[in-house]
């Protein structure tokens, strides 16, 4: 596979900057986005000039007060933010096809082909920060590097109104003095596990072996070594109409014993997978569906905290619907289907502090 590149856009301060953008009295002043200072509401972000004291997104807004007693307290319009999000995902998709929208106000692109027909990324991504200041009035920050992983690192790292240029040769050394707390994924609870194993800085992880990583923090061990390489393989996912992605098919003969099953699932999933990863697609849920030789219909699902399409997590996740199903019921099948859907929508937005509002 050839170099590619990957731009991660993120805009500053957002519903913040938005109030700001509305408001004119706002600009240059403390704005607080959130539940209101005397309920129990939190802080869903903030303008940078809170962030001088101390104001931080899912901070209690009553904390938040207390150290900003002037700020203005402002409830979230959820409605007006999505509609800014729809013309900043509008530029971005007349610059490439693969795009990955994160939230309201975050995406991932991959230029290495693109409607400008521009071969410098960071072209590319001076001309996305240019037309999203000119058209909508607001700055956004971006990070261009060959995977992921470091643009998205790239794109927090000169905040706000940041572009942050990394170039292959140049990862490595990029992030191995940054703290473990940057990496995409690592909360508080995985960032003091990293602490108790003496690992604080980014490059510290390359002092484990990929096992000992998995030991302590499962699956997420692995992936956190290859990041500390600063390697991602991870693809650019793009939104898509497409609902879901299946397979089935019907038995001359019905199936009865565990090992056609077994292998029959493996065909199915392996053929999902391919497709998935033809379209650049991901899903969060695998569904798998049994017709029994009396013609009885069940489906059954597991949906997974990110998107998949990796075939080994379709066949496990598949298998072991099927086999949770026939503990209790050995009857033949006479069909076995599996399919993959929950795509990412088109400026999907991050649920997290949605409770709040
Ligand atoms: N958000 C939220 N609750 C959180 C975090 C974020 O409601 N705990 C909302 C408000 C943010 C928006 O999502 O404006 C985007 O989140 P970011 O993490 O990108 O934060 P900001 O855009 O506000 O600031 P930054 O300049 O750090 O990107
Ligand atoms: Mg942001």
């Amino acid at each position: 596979m050839g170099q590619r590149k990957i731009i991660h856009v993120d805009m500053d301060a957002f519903y913040a900057s938005v109030e700001q953008l509305d408001n004119p009295k706002y600009r240059g002043k403390p704005v607080i986005v959130g539940g209101s200072p005397n309920s129990r509401g939190v802080v869903a972000t903030c303008s940078y000039e809170a962030r001088k004291f101390g104001v931080r997104s899912a901070m209690p807004t009553r904390t938040a007060y207390n150290l900003c007693p002037n700020g203005i307290f402002v409830k979230p319009r959820i409605p007006r933010y999505k509609e800014v999000s729809e013309k900043v995902f509008a530029i971005l998709n007349s610059i490439s096809l693969k795009i990955q929208p994160l939230s309201l106000d975050e995406a991932y692109l991959d230029v290495t082909e693109n409607s400008l027909k521009e071969s410098s990324a960071t072209k590319i991504a001076q001309y996305i920060k240019r037309r999203i200041e000119k058209e909508i009035g607001l700055t956004a920050s971006a990070g261009v590097a060959e995977n992921k992983f470091i643009a998205k690192i790239g794109s927090d790292f000169n905040k706000p109104d940041g572009l942050t240029v990394v170039r292959p040769g140049d990862s490595l050394e990029f992030i191995s003095n940054l703290d473990v707390r940057l990496i995409p994924g690592v909360g508080p609870s995985c960032e003091k596990r990293l602490n108790d194993l003496e690992i604080f800085k980014i490059k510290d992880i390359r002092n484990k072996t990929k096992k000992e990583l998995e030991l302590y923090l499962g699956k997420f061990g692995p992936t956190l070594y290859d990041y500390s390489f600063g390697r991602d393989t991870r693809e650019v996912q793009r939104a898509s109409g497409c609902k879901s992605i299946g397979a089935e098919q019907t038995f001359r003969n019905d199936l009865i014993d565990d090992e056609s099953i077994e292998m029959k699932i493996s065909e199915l999933s392996a053929e999902i997978s391919k497709r998935a990863r033809a379209k650049g697609l991901g899903g969060r849920t695998v569904t798998i569906k049994i017709k029994f030789f009396d013609f009885k219909v069940i489906t059954r699902s597991f949906t997974f905290g990110q998107f998949v399409n990796e075939y080994d997590l379709i066949f496990s996740k598949a298998f072991h619907l099927i086999n949770s199903e026939r503990v209790e019921n050995k009857k033949s099948i006479r069909l076995l289907g599996v399919s993959l859907s929950n795509f990412p929508e088109k400026g999907e937005i991050r649920q997290l502090s949605l409770g709040l509002l």
